[in-house]
């Protein structure tokens, strides 16, 4: 091989280990005869840039227990951010008993007119189907030692949005908070 085009060689293979640690070894073979294969392992730089992770939602958690309260009843929120909601039921009382959920209210719906239809809806875990177009998002209802997550986009709308537990009489009991978008 003409010195020119082998020192051409060892420059491309370089760049090519600086980018990927596997290139490293096809970069050494690059010295000798076998170069033209190192060029060619090294990866499109379209392909790196599309392995990046994308934004993660930003996780909130809220414990319930044995009682009946929110341990956050306030969410401040950016207007369409993505949030992962994580409800944990610390408590011991089996779902049956005394279970929890959280369903998060559009703008404009009554709540405690939803806590009243999810009287009727005991056998869907006290969300009342009719009413589905009052919910933004809501996590199953869970008992003690259980664990439920959703995910969601916030409201585009600036404004509070009420959440609820809609097992009978939490919400009168005080199990509410609100979101509040900004
Ligand atoms: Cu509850």
């Amino acid at each position: 091989m003409p010195r020119m085009v082998q020192l051409r060689a060892m420059k491309f293979s370089w760049l090519a280990g600086s980018l990927v640690i596997s290139a490293i070894a096809l970069a050494m073979v690059g010295c000798g005869p076998a170069s033209e294969k190192a060029t060619v392992s090294a990866p499109p730089m379209t392909e790196i840039a599309a392995s990046g992770t994308p934004e993660a939602p930003r996780e909130v958690t809220i414990e319930v227990g044995d009682h009946m309260k929110f341990s956050v009843t306030r969410i401040e929120a950016k207007a369409g951010e993505t949030i992962r909601l994580l409800l944990v039921n610390t408590g011991s009382a089996p779902k049956e008993a005394m279970g929890h959920n959280l369903v998060l209210l559009k703008a404009g719906a009554d709540s405690t007119a939803y806590a009243n239809a999810a009287l009727k809806a005991k056998a869907n875990d006290y969300i009342p189907a009719e009413l589905s177009a009052d919910v933004i998002a809501h996590t199953k209802l869970i008992g003690g030692k259980s664990r439920d997550a959703v995910v969601f986009t916030v409201p585009t709308e600036v404004g509070e949005y009420e959440y609820i537990c809609t097992f009978p009489a939490h919400l009168q009991l005080g199990m509410k908070g609100v979101l509040v978008v900004q």
